[in-house]
């Protein structure tokens, strides 16, 4: 399905003002740790933080606006009223510390800044920072002071459907941050695609999860598509597995987002939560293994939908749900996307190949700095930096990150395969495999194992866990050093640091 936006049109004023206008105002749009706002009011607070940007902050449209908090409501309609205002937001992560915050403030050369009152220690000393406003300090805030001077309604900006409105930037795992651009109508389009189609989301949906808002992940599931239907989000800090598993339980949650170690660490705890009330649950951010898949349908009776989406894709582009899930693939194209894989050269492959993942649909990279571009996009297709081959059926089976295959005595190992078989395992509760370079062989398979309360860490269970991979997959693919540790680096998205470990 294409999809078709008026050439003007402002994506705050579609998620938010569209359903106050029908009569929805009285819903509940967003649920924090100590409010529960209705479109209504959330539409008011917005409005208020949209007349402060533009009034006493002096900004006027395009102007780009650094934002910084954990998820509450006020961070949510604080990046709404930069929408609205057709300022452009640049969210950062809650964890990014001064160093981090710096660059990323002089690659968007931002031209304000509003940051929860928690976290501004960090800002405090970017050189060359526009004045910071603080907010979630209850009435000493001081955007709830300007707000509480400010009139109450706002009339959305005249925006274009691809003026930008949105700078994300990459987790960076390994180098600088990369700033991506989004317009308006990138906004929309991820909510009339993945979630459309895919989720299937409904006005009665309750959406809860782990990822930040920041994350593109985190704004479209926690906070974009519920809005767009009208539904309701649950914005809560610093989620563990033990307190998503009761958030879901007391808000009654039906959808929930968050990263596969965490569906692995609920798995395990699920018993005794009432979790009946779920109706989909989304993993994203790196590979979902057969086993964590298994054991979450085990706990909850429910079948995962995995999706792979990008900060340079906006969202999800490829996944699949319910009678359409194949253990082991991330699934199909969502419906607006088309993927292909190609070789080196940069032909498609057929069934069986594995090759680069490209992807086109009504999103794509746009990268801030322009020398980057031609490293993701490359004849209109966007390249992932993703390894993927596609089967006879057209399902898509991730096998790592381009640069991750380890090279073992001539054999290109994935080591995603090989952990989705050691956590086939009792003993094992999460495990993280890289190659370590060797004189002999070039590369070695290495696996770094978390094992499961109770299980010794012993050189007996070290060799019973390398026969066992070599009766799960090909015997050359198995862990010639298997290390045992008490956890693994991730980033804040949820991804295994995997250049931690071949450094450590
Ligand atoms: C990896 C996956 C296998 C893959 C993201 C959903 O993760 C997101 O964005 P990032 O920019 O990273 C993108 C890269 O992460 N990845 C993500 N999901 C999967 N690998 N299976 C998956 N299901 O390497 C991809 O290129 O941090 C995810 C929605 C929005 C996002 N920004």
């Amino acid at each position: 399905p294409e999809l078709h936006y008026p050439p003007r049109i402002n994506c705050a004023a579609e998620l938010l003002d569209r359903h106050v206008a029908a009569g929805d105002g009285a819903r509940v749009a967003l649920i924090g740790e100590h409010e529960r706002w209705t479109y209504a009011q959330l539409q008011e607070r917005v409005d208020r933080i949209a007349n402060v940007l533009r009034g006493p902050m002096g900004l006027v449209p395009g102007n780009r606006v650094l934002l910084r908090g954990t998820n509450t409501p006020l961070m949510a309609a604080a990046i709404l009223a930069v929408l609205k205002a057709g300022l452009v937001a640049v969210p950062t992560m809650p964890l990014l510390r001064t160093r981090e915050l710096a660059a990323i403030a002089a690659k968007a050369r931002v031209d304000a800044v509003l940051c929860a009152a928690a976290l501004c220690a960090d800002l405090d000393a970017v050189p060359d920072l526009p004045p910071v406003v603080h907010f979630g300090a209850g009435p000493d805030g001081a955007l709830e002071a300007l707000m509480a001077q400010a009139p109450a309604t706002f009339d959305a900006c005249d925006t274009a459907a691809d003026d930008v409105c949105l700078i994300g930037f990459t987790s960076g795992s390994t180098g600088v941050p990369k700033g991506t651009m989004h317009f308006h109508r990138d906004v929309l389009a991820i909510c009339d695609c993945f979630p459309r189609h895919t989720l299937r989301t409904q006005p009665s949906d309750v959406f809860v999860g782990t990822p930040p808002l920041a994350f593109t992940f985190g704004l479209g599931g926690l906070l974009l598509f519920p809005l767009r239907v009208g539904a309701c989000a649950v914005l809560l800090e610093k989620l563990t597995p033990e307190t998503l598993l009761k958030a879901i339980e007391r808000y009654r949650a039906t959808v929930c987002f968050t990263a596969p170690t965490a569906y692995g660490r609920m798995a395990a705890l699920a018993a005794g939560h009432d979790l009946s009330s779920l109706r989909e649950t989304v993993s994203a951010g790196e590979a979902l293994p057969v086993a964590t898949r298994a054991a979450w349908q085990r706990a909850t009776g429910l079948a995962m939908i995995d999706g792979i989406g990008s900060t340079e894709m906006l969202h999800i582009f490829i996944s699949a749900a319910g009678a359409d899930v194949r253990p082991g693939a991330t699934g199909k194209p969502v419906p607006g996307y088309r993927a292909c894989v190609l070789d080196a050269q940069g032909t498609p492959v057929g069934p069986g190949v594995i090759g680069r993942l490209a992807v086109k649909g009504p999103t794509g990279c746009r990268y801030l700095d322009d020398a980057r571009q031609g490293d993701y996009v490359c004849n209109g297709w966007n390249l992932t930096g993703d390894a993927y081959e596609m089967d006879a059926d057209g399902y898509f089976h991730y096998r790592s990150r381009t640069d991750d295959m380890i090279v073992s005595s001539g054999y290109n190992i994935a080591g995603p395969e090989v952990e989705d078989a050691l956590l086939r395992h009792p003993a094992v509760a999460e495990c993280g495999v890289v190659g370590r370079a060797d004189g002999e062989r070039g590369e070695i398979v290495e696996a770094h194992v978390v094992l499961r309360p109770k299980c010794g860490a012993t050189p007996a269970l070290a060799a019973e866990l390398q026969d066992f991979v070599k009766g799960e997959i090909a015997p050359y693919k198995y862990p010639r050093r298997v290390v045992f540790a008490e956890s693994l680096p991730r980033t804040e998205t949820g991804k295994l640091q995997r250049f931690r470990l071949r450094q450590s």
